[in-house]
């Protein structure tokens, strides 16, 4: 199959592993690179041996649309619609990280102008392609615990996340929007859509904007009540970032998803520990290991979507621009219900 050619559009700290993941899949070829901050393009550029640097993104993209398949937005949400739209008006197909956009009118924005350019929008939503995630619902599929009806997906640590990622401590919303994102789309790929939710924020560290302590109970179309804790302020005992722990009781039985990517499945015949460790990449930060090695099972997932012919796409993707919409709608129902300490109806 002819590789699809493609340009990341941000060049920032994520940049640094989407690329290689890229590499690690096959089936690409990434032809031109765009950062706001020329030097920092370049340094990409030559790291990873990309012929063409821009920035200013209309001039990549009036140089290269003819030749592109897609974009690879990797840049601040602010910028998402913008660059979603510019893409989507040259024809391009586009996969955009998450969060998608800086609220639900900017997401569903996006939807609206990739449907109209008829170009498909992919949501680059890593966290469901993590390795002990994926076990975990293969545990649940098999019905070896019976129906669940309770489940806590958890994802608090104490993590210097701002050395990394400085632009974090500035957003007004910010664990909803970064760490919530991913969870809520756990919870929505695990349990299925969510019917009603309630939502408690707190801002802990007085040196960020945004709250960095989020609540949410989800009672869940199938019934399942879902506890979703999201913290940066949390010092423990072990510290599992970035790791997402998680629990679920069943009509037959427990499943545990527990530090070191354990998991511990207990029947009326005992408990049985298996390992889901994720492989291991040269290229990603040991600290990131498990989110870092999700990014090539994501991509592998979208291309293999945009490598159907028929652009309406055969359905392959599971985060389509529609799809992580879902998600979105939760995390800005979730700001919604903690600001009217309110319990907030989802079905529409
Ligand atoms: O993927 C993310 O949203 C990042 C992480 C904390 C995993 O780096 O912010």
């Amino acid at each position: 199959m002819k590789p699809l050619k493609f340009a990341v559009i941000g060049t920032g700290f994520w940049a640094n592993y989407q690329i290689p993941a890229w590499f690690e899949v096959g089936g690409v070829e990434l032809i031109a690179l765009y950062n706001r901050t020329r030097a920092k393009a370049e340094r990409v550029a030559q790291q990873f041996g990309v012929p063409n640097v821009y920035d200013t993104i209309d001039e990549l993209l009036d140089n290269h649309a003819h030749e592109l398949d897609f974009v690879d937005i990797i840049t601040d949400v602010d910028t998402h619609v913008l660059f979603t739209t510019k893409a989507a008006e040259r024809g391009l197909d586009v996969i955009c990280q998450k969060p998608m956009g800086p609220s639900l009118n900017d997401a569903q924005q996006m939807l609206t102008v990739c449907q109209q350019a008829g170009v498909r929008l992919y949501i680059h939503e890593n966290f469901r392609w993590q390795t002990p995630i994926r076990a975990l619902k293969s545990v649940l599929d098999s019905g070896v615990i019976g129906k669940p009806f309770k489940a806590r997906v958890s994802f608090c640590s104490a993590f210097p996340v701002f050395d990394n990622q400085p632009f974090l401590a500035d957003l007004d919303q910010f664990i909803l929007t970064d760490i919530g994102s991913h969870i809520l789309d756990i919870c929505r790929f695990l349990f299925g859509e969510a019917e009603s939710l309630y939502c408690q924020t707190t801002r802990v560290n007085p040196q960020i904007n945004g709250e960095d302590v989020a609540n949410v109970l989800l009672r869940m179309e199938s019934g399942l009540t879902c506890y979703a804790e999201m913290s940066y302020a949390s010092l423990l005992e072990r510290e599992a970032f970035p790791q997402t722990l998680v629990s679920v009781e069943g009509a037959a039985g427990s499943v545990v998803l527990t530090n070191d990517y354990v998991l511990k499945t207990t029947t009326a015949n005992g408990t049985v520990t298996t390992h889901a460790t994720p492989p291991n990449y040269s290229w990603a930060d040991p600290d990131y290991a498990v989110v870092h090695s999700s990014i090539v099972a994501c991509n592998q997932n979208l291309l293999a979507d945009l490598q159907e012919p028929d652009r309406q796409g055969a359905g392959l993707a599971e985060t389509t621009g529609a799809d992580n919409f879902e998600t979105v709608r939760l995390v800005y129902a979730a700001y919604d219900s903690a600001k009217r300490n309110e319990v907030i109806p989802l079905k529409r």
